[in-house]
């Protein structure tokens, strides 16, 4: 664990680094007024004031960790926070999990209609792509490899669309532990690891360390869906900002209910040992990626 200096460090990087990205998230989007109205009003209905921002957080960390400026780093981060969001969008929509409650507030489509919920959805994703391919503090090769990160981790066959599918697949029958976090590793695991090695990318790391992070990210990813997994049941609405017990409901396939509670939560110690480790071999400046992962353990506890 951090020691009591190590962890003020990281909240205090943690509040700043939200800040800017907020700011950078308000200059990327259309502002209010601009037409068509209804759809930029809920992009940023869903993107404002936003959740935990865990996923740019990660990518500045991680970045940073590989010492690349801020500056190179922030838009990549927004894109991969537009991508989220949209998903989010997406995946409250009545043919998907029909959810009303998101951030602690009513969800797109509930407070805008389901046409433009899809739509600003839609817009998000596109913006994410056009915020990289604009960024003039990357290089233009790098700004290629990380669109291609990035539609490979968001899309099929190896990305969150076919987690998602998977998981829909999987509503109707009994998956088993294999199958679980194939799902999960692409659903959630994918844009988590796609967070980690574009902001080492943007770093211009060894490809031994890009490895590394690769690893740290996909545990990070199974760590996230498992505490998030147990919060689904252990939790309020209020804590949540979204419909607690909706997994057991739909018969979605998640941790808990393959493992149950004890083993659920062994998993999630055994994902963090597994990405530490995977930290521990990185000759770098580690002490903000090991806080993040605290954090994700500590949340499901
Ligand atoms: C619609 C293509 C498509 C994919 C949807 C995001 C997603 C895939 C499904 C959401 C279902 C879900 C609850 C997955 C668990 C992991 C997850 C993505 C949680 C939400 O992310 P947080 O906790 O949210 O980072 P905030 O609001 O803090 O940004």
């Amino acid at each position: 664990m951090l020691s009591s200096v190590e962890l003020s460090d990281f909240k205090q990087f943690a509040a700043e680094a939200r800040a800017a990205v907020d700011v950078e998230l308000n200059q990327l989007l259309p502002g209010e007024g601009t037409r068509p109205l209804a759809v930029h009003s809920a992009m940023r209905w869903s993107v404002f004031p936003g959740g935990k921002r865990f996923r740019p957080l990660l990518l500045l960390a991680t970045g940073e960790c590989f010492g690349a400026p801020r500056d190179s780093l922030i838009a990549t981060a927004c894109a991969v926070e537009l991508i989220h969001t949209y998903s989010l969008i997406h995946d409250d929509l009545p043919a998907m999990d029909n959810d009303d409650l998101r951030r602690g507030r009513p969800t797109c489509h509930i407070q805008f209609g389901e046409a433009t919920a899809i739509l600003a959805g839609d817009a998000l994703q596109t913006l994410a792509f056009q915020t990289i391919a604009d960024d003039e503090h990357l290089d233009p090769q790098t700004r290629v490899r990380l669109l291609g990160e990035l539609a490979q981790a968001s899309g099929t066959p190896s990305g969150m669309v076919a987690g998602q599918a998977h998981d829909l697949e999987a509503e109707e029958r009994t998956v088993d532990e294999e199958e679980l976090e194939q799902i999960h590793r692409l659903k959630t695991g994918a844009l988590i690891t796609a967070a980690t090695r574009c902001g080492a990318i943007i770093g211009s790391p060894s490809k031994a360390d890009l490895m590394k992070v690769t690893e740290y990210g996909a545990q990070l990813g199974l760590l996230f869906q498992i505490t998030d997994d147990l919060l689904d049941v252990t939790a309020t609405a209020e804590k949540l900002g979204k419909t607690p017990g909706k997994d057991a409901r739909s018969h979605k396939a998640t941790y808990p209910g393959v493992y149950g509670m004890k083993a659920a939560r062994e998993l999630a110690v055994s994902a963090h040992a597994s990405a530490r480790a995977a930290l521990e071999s990185l000759d770098r400046p580690v002490d903000r990626l090991q806080a993040i992962l605290d954090y994700i353990l500590d949340r499901g506890a």
